[in-house]
């Protein structure tokens, strides 16, 4: 079967996650991605967190299957011109360095432009133009700059970074689509563009219902489905919210049975409106079905801490597990939390690719997460990750270098 970005190639000059993100997508999708690495180190997290020595670390491999790697410093004068013939070679540029890199290994937009008017050049910055265009970012701090951490963990306690990285490969997700976009509008204008995704903004996108509430707190001055609500006080910022839902149907993370052992013996609880009947007879609660207290969402809305300890009681009698099947069977929304050890094991989630088991020359086999974007016909196989270098001789081959014009290059060591 062929894949939808057949025939697009990308001149992969990422590295660490934002970057390796997005290519490692235009992979999945079937283009071919040719990563750039620097001659003997290639990508810093190669060597980063390793759990075997001398084996590229799973915080590479996980990033950057289905590529080919190519090492070329792109500093020295033979390495520069191979690196311009890749550039007239390929159809899409991505990179994540820190700002002005490019622009200082003499590869300017219009430099490229000159070489290739069609190619698309694709970047991850940190922020966007303003007062920190030319600061150097990680996750965390775009997580910061983002709005996420501000909005992220409880009232009374510091903001909170999240497990999910939403500033790398939230950014590398966004990117990717401005590629695909600018591929598609390439094919009627004819010419390559500019597509910018900064980590601030992705972040921003990504907590959009923050700025929400931020309007409507300046409105109105309270929030009714925030835990400060009845008693506590609003500022004149978007607090923490805790694990209050973030829309119209409230819902809490609840103890389940073992919590007491198992940090993860918990259930994400919402008692949407539409079957807050059911809700009530599950938790014998019968009678809050027609109580004026209970029976409409603006009554429940400042009881529902009480509601949720209520509730509490009853998903303490079931496992996470057992409380999941008897939720489902009337609709009510819940979501086991779990652990990725669970995740890691789940089934369905093999059957479906989204965890796949990877085979790699010098680690052995290892679990990855797959594409999560399923095309009917365009299906993802995930191929291991290249070793440094593994595909230089292939790629020079195909860029009609001659044996003398590599060794020239070997010489200088430009490869
Ligand atoms: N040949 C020769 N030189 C190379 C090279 C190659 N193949 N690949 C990289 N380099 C050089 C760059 O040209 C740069 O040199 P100069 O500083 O002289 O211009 C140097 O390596 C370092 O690049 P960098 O500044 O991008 O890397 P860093 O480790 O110092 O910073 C990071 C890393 C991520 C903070 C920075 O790249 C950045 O802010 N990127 C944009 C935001 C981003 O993507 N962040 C997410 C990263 S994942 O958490």
């Amino acid at each position: 079967m062929s894949h939808a970005l057949e025939g697009v190639r990308i001149l992969d000059f990422t590295h660490v996650q934002s970057g390796p993100t997005c290519t490692q997508l235009l992979a999945w999708l079937g283009a071919d991605v040719i990563k750039v690495e620097r001659p003997g180190e290639g990508d810093p997290t190669r060597g980063q967190l390793r759990d075997i020595p001398d084996v590229d670390s799973l915080y590479f491999t996980m990033l950057n299957h289905n590529k080919r790697s190519i090492t070329v410093d792109a500093k020295k004068p033979r390495g520069k011109e191979l690196l311009e013939r890749l550039i007239r070679h390929c159809d899409v540029l991505v990179e994540n360095f820190a700002p002005g890199a490019l622009d200082r290994m003499g590869l300017t937009w219009e430099r490229i432009q000159s070489l290739n008017p069609r190619m698309i050049v694709a970047s991850v910055k940190g922020f966007g133009p303003g007062p920190y265009q030319d600061c150097k970012v990680y996750e965390n701090v775009a997580q910061c700059a983002g709005g996420s951490a501000s909005t992220t963990g409880f009232d009374d306690g510091p903001p909170l970074v999240t497990g999910s990285q939403i500033g790398d490969s939230g950014t590398g997700l966004h990117l990717a689509l401005g590629i695909v976009a600018a591929l598609y509008q390439r094919q009627s204008s004819g010419r390559g563009q500019k597509v910018l995704a900064a980590m601030q903004d992705g972040v921003l996108n990504l907590c959009r219902v923050k700025l929400r509430d931020q309007q409507r707190l300046a409105r109105t001055g309270v929030m009714e489905e925030y835990p400060q609500y009845p008693d506590g006080k609003f500022g004149d910022a978007v607090p923490r919210a805790g694990n209050a839902s973030g829309g119209g149907q409230p819902g809490a993370i609840l103890k389940c049975k073992g919590w007491e052992t198992d940090p993860n013996a918990y259930i994400y609880f919402i008692t949407q409106a539409a079957v807050w009947e059911p809700i009530c007879r599950i938790i014998g609660k019968p009678e809050w079905i027609t109580h004026p207290d209970y029976a409409t969402l603006p009554a429940r809305l400042p009881r529902l801490k009480q509601i949720f300890d209520t509730i509490e009681q009853w998903t303490q009698t079931k496992t996470k597990f057992e409380a999941m099947e008897i939720l489902n069977q009337y609709d009510i929304p819940c979501g086991p939390i779990l652990s990725m050890k669970e995740l890691a094991e789940e089934p369905s989630l093999r059957a479906t690719g989204t965890v796949v088991e990877v085979d790699h020359p010098t680690r052995g086999k290892y679990l990855s997460v797959g594409n999560p974007i399923k095309l009917s016909d365009s299906p993802s196989e995930v191929t291991r990750s290249p070793l440094l270098g593994e595909h230089t001789d292939q790629i020079l081959a195909e860029l009609g270098y001659s044996e003398d014009q590599i060794a020239a290059l070997r010489a200088d060591r430009a490869i």
